[in-house]
C-alpha cells in the first residue's frame, strides 16, 4: 500500500478539554506523520464552506456555530492507506457507536461534539487539505 495523505481536525471540544496533545500522541502511535498543523478559529463562512455537503441538514446551522465556538487543529496526515485508516482510528461518528480504543470513543461528547474530523475519500482529501493548506505547507 502506497504513502497516502488525508487532513485531520482536533474540533473545538477537544481542544478546549485540553485534549489536543493525547490526540496528537495517538495518531503518531498509529502511524501517522504530521505533514503540516496550524490552530485557528473558522468564521462562520469558512465552517459553511467547509462543510457545504451537510448544507440542507437540518444540524448544519448548529454543526457551524460549534465548529465556530473556539479554536481548531487541523493537520495533514501521512502513512499507509491513511484515509480509511484515519477513519478506524477515529472511530463512529456517533461516539455510542465507536468502538472501544477510538478517538472518539475516548474523547467525543456527542455526535456534534465529537472531537475529531477526517476525510472520507481521497477526492474529499485533496479538496480538503488544500482547504486548510497550500502546497508549500504540504511540502
Ligand atoms: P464524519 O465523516 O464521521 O465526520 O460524519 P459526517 O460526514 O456524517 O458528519 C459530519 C459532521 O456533522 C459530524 F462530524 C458531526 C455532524 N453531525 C451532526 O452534528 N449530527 C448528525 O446527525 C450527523 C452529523
Amino acid at each position: 500500500m502506497a504513502l497516502e495523505r488525508t487532513l485531520t481536525i482536533i474540533k473545538p471540544d477537544a481542544v478546549a478539554a485540553g485534549n489536543s496533545g493525547h490526540i496528537i500522541a495517538h495518531l503518531e502511535r498509529e502511524g501517522f506523520r504530521i505533514v503540516a498543523m496550524k490552530k485557528i478559529t473558522l468564521t462562520r463562512a469558512q465552517a459553511q464552506a467547509f462543510y457545504a455537503v451537510h448544507s440542507q441538514r437540518p444540524f448544519f446551522d448548529s454543526l457551524v456555530d460549534f465548529m465556530t465556538s473556539g479554536p481548531i487543529i487541523p493537520m495533514v496526515l501521512e502513512r499507509d492507506n491513511a484515509i480509511v485508516s484515519l477513519r478506524e482510528v477515529m472511530g463512529a461518528t456517533n461516539p455510542e457507536h465507536a468502538a472501544e480504543g477510538t478517538v472518539r470513543k475516548l474523547y467525543a461528547t456527542n455526535i456534534e461534539r465529537n472531537a475529531i474530523h477526517g476525510s472520507d475519500a481521497p477526492e474529499t482529501a485533496a479538496v480538503e487539505r488544500a482547504f486548510f493548506f497550500s502546497g508549500l505547507e504540504q511540502g
